[in-house]
C-alpha cells in the first residue's frame, strides 16, 4: 500500500499528536469530496486528506484536475473558522500563498502565482488550488471550508495529457531536482496550519507575498465569465486580493475568483 508507506515517511516530519487528524488513501475520487463528507461527521479543524492520486481530481469551474498515482501530492484540508465573513472570498489567495511557501521552504524555488489560483514555474503550471464551502444541510451554523491543493511534484513532462503539455509542469521537470513527497506534503500541512492561526486577521503578510509573485499585473488578459470574454490590462491585486482591471473600453473593475477565469493573450500567463 503506497498509503502505508506515505503514512510512515509523513510521520517523520509530522508529530504522533498531529498525525491522528491526518488521513492518507491509496486512491479517492476527490480529497474535496472526503473532506466534504468528513465535514458533514464533524471531522474537527485541521483534518487533512491526502491521496496517492485521484480519479474525478476537479479545478474550478467544473474543470478537472489530472491526478496521476506516484508523482503528486493531492491534499486537502478542513478549516473550520468561528465565522463565515466577507474575507472567506480571499481564502484561495491566501491558500496560494502557503503553497508557495511551502515549495520555497522544502524546494529552494519560489512559484509565481496566477491569479488567482494556479502556481507556476518557468510559466507552467505546477499547482492548482480549490477551495469550497460544506453548509450542513441541517444547519448553516455547521460549515466548514475545503482547501484543496493539487502540486504536480515528481512528474515527467511527457506523462502529462498532451493537451496540458504545452502549459503543465512538475516541480521536478522544471528544477531538475527529485523531491519527497511527504517532506513537501508534511511543510504544506505546517503552513496550512499557520494559515489557520492566522485567519482572517493577520493578512498582512499574505497579501504581501501575494503581491510579490502575483505576474499577471501588468499583463493583458481576456477576463473570462460564463457569457463574455472581454480583454483588459491587469492593474494590481487589491487588499481583498480581488484583481484590479481596466477594460479596453477605460472601464475599470475588480474582479474576484468566484466566476471568473482569467487568460493572458500572448500566453497561458
Ligand atoms: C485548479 O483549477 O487548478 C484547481 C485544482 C485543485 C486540485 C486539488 S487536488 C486536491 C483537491 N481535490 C480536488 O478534487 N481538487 C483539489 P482550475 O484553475 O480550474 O484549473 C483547471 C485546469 O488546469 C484544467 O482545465 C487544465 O487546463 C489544467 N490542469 C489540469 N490538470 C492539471 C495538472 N495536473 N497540472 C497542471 N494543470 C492542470
Amino acid at each position: 500500500m503506497v498509503s502505508d508507506e506515505y503514512r510512515n515517511e509523513l510521520s517523520r516530519f509530522i508529530s504522533a499528536q498531529r498525525m491522528t487528524d491526518i488521513h492518507i488513501f491509496d486512491s479517492v475520487d476527490s480529497t474535496n469530496n472526503i473532506a466534504k463528507q468528513m465535514s458533514a461527521q464533524g471531522a474537527p479543524d485541521g483534518t487533512v486528506i491526502i491521496a496517492d492520486s485521484q480519479t474525478n481530481g476537479r479545478g474550478r469551474l467544473s474543470r478537472s484536475f489530472v491526478s496521476p498515482a506516484g508523482n503528486g501530492i493531492y491534499l486537502s484540508m478542513i478549516m473550520r473558522p468561528k465565522l463565515l465573513s466577507d474575507s472567506i472570498s480571499s481564502i484561495t489567495a491566501w491558500t496560494a500563498v502557503a503553497a508557495v511557501r511551502a515549495i520555497e521552504s522544502v524546494c529552494g524555488i519560489i512559484p509565481d502565482i496566477k491569479w488567482v489560483n494556479d502556481l507556476l514555474i518557468n510559466n507552467r503550471k505546477i499547482c492548482g488550488i480549490l477551495s469550497e464551502l460544506y453548509i450542513s444541510p441541517n444547519s448553516s451554523a455547521d460549515f466548514a471550508v475545503i482547501l484543496g491543493i493539487g502540486i504536480n511534484v515528481n512528474t515527467e513532462e511527457n506523462d502529462f495529457p498532451t493537451d496540458l503539455q504545452q502549459i503543465a509542469s512538475s516541480i521536478f521537470a522544471s528544477t531538475g531536482t527529485y523531491v519527497s513527497r511527504p517532506q513537501l506534503a508534511a511543510e504544506l500541512i505546517k503552513q496550512l496550519d499557520i494559515l489557520r492561526a492566522d485567519w482572517p486577521d493577520n493578512s498582512l503578510p499574505y497579501l504581501e507575498k501575494y503581491r510579490n509573485r502575483c505576474i499577471t499585473v501588468g499583463k493583458e488578459i481576456v477576463v473570462i465569465s460564463p457569457d463574455d470574454h472581454r480583454s483588459a490590462v491587469a492593474e494590481g491585486v487589491n487588499s481583498d486580493f480581488s484583481l484590479s482591471v481596466r477594460y479596453d473600453n477605460g472601464t475599470a473593475a475588480s474582479i474576484s475568483g468566484g466566476e471568473v477565469s482569467i487568460r493572458g493573450t500572448q500566453s497561458y500567463i
